[in-house]
């Protein structure tokens, strides 16, 4: 099947390829291209760089191959196409306060109920989760989210343990890298799958001439930028998008200002 429908099948089945989300960037854009990490060695993510420990304290990967944000102590937000449904749910294991997943400083904490959020796949749209975790992760700084949209522009921070290029393999290593918001209506324009965007549930961001994104492996992570205060604000949690990095094909978000009350209340019944 080409690509594109490929793509399209991971967004509706998307437990299926929740494993890989990675910043990719295929070719430098011509603005805010990231620089080299200070190791010397070139990132496998083109387009991004290793993120420093501590850098994004609240990142979290999931075991069945997504990203994540502590939102919580004892609560991860990620999106509803990492999970298979509501209930209680045992199997995943959240990996959290390292940049380095196989770092024997990682503090891993089992799952013990999911939340998927009831407009998925409806007409609203709506591709959140929370998930509860066994246990609070203590001394983790939570990532708060978006309450208005007045944080839905500039350029957005995006991190993700996903492939480092269309089609590639996990990181190990978080990667980070900058991306532009885009409009709904040039979002919107982008052909295939874009055309039925929802407007008011997702918010796309990416370079015209592509380059940096998120890809396979960092759905359900956090798209990220800083409020007024200085402090960091979840916008977007990574959705879906045509491919990884393409020119004139953007990732797409869950708008998590349209959600915020819905993630609140779900929270606080969790
Ligand atoms: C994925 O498959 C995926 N380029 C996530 C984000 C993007 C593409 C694919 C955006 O999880």
């Amino acid at each position: 099947m080409s690509t594109n429908t490929w793509f399209s099948a991971l967004k509706k089945s998307a437990v299926a390829i929740a494993g890989a989300v990675t910043i990719v960037g295929l070719a430098s854009p011509a603005a805010a291209a990231p620089p080299p990490s200070s190791d010397g060695v070139q990132p496998q993510v083109v387009g991004g760089t290793r993120a420093a420990q501590g850098e994004f304290p609240w990142m979290v990967r999931l075991s069945m191959g997504c990203g994540g944000a502590l939102y919580t102590p004892q609560i991860v937000l990620t999106a509803a196409h990492c999970v298979s449904r509501t209930g209680a749910n045992t199997s995943i294991t959240a990996t959290l306060g390292v940049v380095d997943l196989q770092s024997s400083s990682a503090i891993k904490i089992k799952s013990t109920y999911v939340h998927r959020s009831p407009t998925y796949d409806t007409s609203t749209g709506g591709d959140w989760a929370l998930i509860k975790l066994a246990s609070p992760a203590t001394g983790i700084p939570t990532l708060k989210i978006a309450t208005t949209k007045a944080y839905d522009n500039g350029t957005f921070d995006i991190a993700g343990w996903g492939g480092a290029r269309e089609g590639g393999a996990q990181q190990r290593y978080l990667l980070k890298a900058q991306v532009p918001f885009v409009s709904d209506a040039s979002c919107k324009a982008s052909g295939g799958s874009y055309s039925g965007l929802i407007s008011s549930a997702e918010i796309c961001a990416g370079f015209p001439q592509g380059g940096v994104d998120t890809c396979q492996g960092d759905s359900g992570g956090p798209m990220f930028r800083k409020d007024n205060n200085g402090e960091w604000v979840e916008v977007g949690i990574v959705s879906w998008g045509e491919g990884c990095a393409r020119a004139g094909k953007p990732g797409v978000y869950t708008e998590v200002s349209t959600f915020a009350t819905a993630i609140a209340a779900a929270a606080a019944r969790l």
